[in-house]
């Protein structure tokens, strides 16, 4: 078994209200655990496989050809979730600061106009995917993206948003948007900065 299930750094309610305990419970210990059992099973066939999950995803073409649709169906699950998680925290108001709060409100004009923008994109999303802030030739760009696609042809994702109906229909049925807004009173904005730093170099 390759890939193993990475535990969260905070325990499961701990961003109630904004995303419930249930909700972490089935999304980290069922959802994401699928995703790795499903790639672990693929590339069991490929036992001299090389390759790093952000290589093969990066250029899906290393990836052998049975096994390419599966690995980047689970392998983003993987990828995705691992980071989604690890950019969440109780809530404590923080906000962007440093360099990178100076990097958005160079790109957006403020951080208002950033988060429409992102929300924008995450509410825009027709059916399941991610909308992702990235950096890219040192600058910030948004994008989203369907299913379990990654972003990682186009940059390096320092934010992500997980907008399939699993990530929030327990708590918010249809309400995408009060999902989306509550996924901002969770952010993890160091962590985020942090990732940004190390994209610049
Ligand atoms: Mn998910």
């Amino acid at each position: 078994m390759k890939y193993t299930l990475k535990p969260l750094n905070y325990a499961y309610n701990v961003l109630e209200p904004f995303i419930d305990e249930k909700t972490m419970m089935i999304h980290h210990g069922k959802h994401y655990q699928a995703y790795i059992d499903n790639l672990n099973a693929a590339l069991a066939k490929y036992p001299e496989l090389d390759l790093s999950l952000t290589q093969m995803l990066s250029d899906p073409s290393l990836i052998p050809s049975d096994i390419r649709q599966t690995v980047i169906n689970n392998g983003g699950g993987v990828y995705n979730h691992e980071l989604f998680f690890s950019l969440l925290k109780v809530n404590d108001n923080n906000l962007p600061q440093g360099q990178l709060l100076s990097a958005i409100m160079a790109e957006f004009g403020d951080f208002e106009s950033f988060v429409t923008k992102f929300s924008d994109l995450a509410k825009g999303r027709f059916g399941s995917g991610w909308a992702w802030l990235l950096v890219k030739d040192q600058k910030l760009i948004l994008t989203s993206s369907a299913n379990q696609d990654t972003p990682l042809n186009l940059g390096t994702p320092i934010l992500a948003l997980d907008v399939w109906e699993h990530a929030y229909y327990l708590a918010y049925q249809n309400r995408r948007v009060d999902y989306i807004n509550a996924f901002f009173k969770v952010i993890d904005w160091q962590q985020v900065e942090k990732l940004y730093l190390s994209a610049l170099n």
